[in-house]
């Protein structure tokens, strides 16, 4: 009488199990749409781990905190206009009227002047050694890993985060809203910026700029790929290319490239050869 009894057991622990199994089978299978997007998200992110010789490395300033002043006191020294929304800024305070800005819903933040990274550091950070396993110590003996560590250990991380190429005078609020969001287009004209055209869905992830400065952005991009091995994905290539086409390289940018040039002893040659580098950033 016993052997049954354990036989249908074991029957009713299988079949629950099974049943059991099934439930999250069933769902994933029928999130086909969110498993590609998570997909696309993840793809869409090459791995940065590039290892570039020091003396192939431009002379950035040594620390985030020196690249921010020398952006603004001699970079900008006479330009005192942010990227986004082309706001006017005295300081490190953006005159939200002077280009119609309007606060989403920081407003201390939004007329707070900060340094936008282009190619966000999160980007290119992501995937090095430093950002991803503790190996930095602490004097009390704590170990860290992330930006700072990056900052400390990395060269190639820390030239690329202190590159002016790659910075731009912006304002707060959009610049905390872009986050590390790539760059794309974004469905709708949504304004939640009032007058300015910087429109950032974090649902996708991405942010759209004004036309304006598309190009600027593009080339920006295809520099830092350049000159520290940063991978662009297909897909960003295609949208470069077309915003490299579409807002050619304007007096401003010319003169800001010169400036930082002097700086780093290295120039944009997406810009200095402009259009001629089209063909070879496209056809790779
Ligand atoms: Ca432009």
């Amino acid at each position: 009488m016993r052997l049954p009894q354990i036989h249908n057991r074991m029957t009713l622990f299988w079949v629950v199990a099974a049943f059991a199994l099934t439930i999250p089978w069933f769902t994933w299978s029928r999130l086909e749409p969110l498993r590609g997007l998570f997909e696309a998200r993840t793809a869409r992110v090459p791995s940065q781990d590039t290892q570039v010789a020091p003396s192939d490395l431009p002379r950035t300033p040594g620390t985030f905190e020196e690249a921010k002043r020398v952006l603004y006191d001699q970079v900008y020294r006479d330009r005192r206009l942010t990227f986004y929304c082309g706001c006017t800024y005295s300081g490190r305070r953006v005159d939200l009227a002077s280009c119609g800005l309007q606060p989403r819903k920081n407003v201390d933040r939004a007329a707070r002047l900060e340094a936008e990274h282009v190619f966000p550091a999160h980007q290119f950070g992501q995937f090095r050694q430093c950002w991803r396993e503790p190996i930095c110590r602490k004097p009390s003996g704590g170990s860290y890993k992330g930006r700072k560590c990056c900052e400390e250990t990395d060269a190639v991380f820390r030239t690329a985060h202190n590159d002016l190429m790659n910075l731009y005078p912006a304002e707060g609020e959009v610049n905390g809203d872009r986050s590390n969001y790539s760059w794309g287009m974004v469905p709708g004209e949504k304004r939640v910026y009032g007058q300015c055209n910087m429109e950032v869905d974090s649902s996708i992830r991405r942010a759209e700029p004004p036309e304006n400065i598309m190009g600027d952005i593009a080339r920006t991009m295809f520099y830092m790929e350049a000159t520290y091995g940063f991978k662009l994905s297909d897909q960003d290539r295609k949208l470069f290319d077309a915003w490299n086409k579409m807002d050619p390289p304007d007096e401003w940018e010319r003169s800001r490239n010169e400036r930082i040039k002097k700086i780093q002893g290295r120039g944009n040659s997406f810009i200095e050869n402009y259009p001629a580098m089209i063909v070879s950033s496209s056809g790779r």
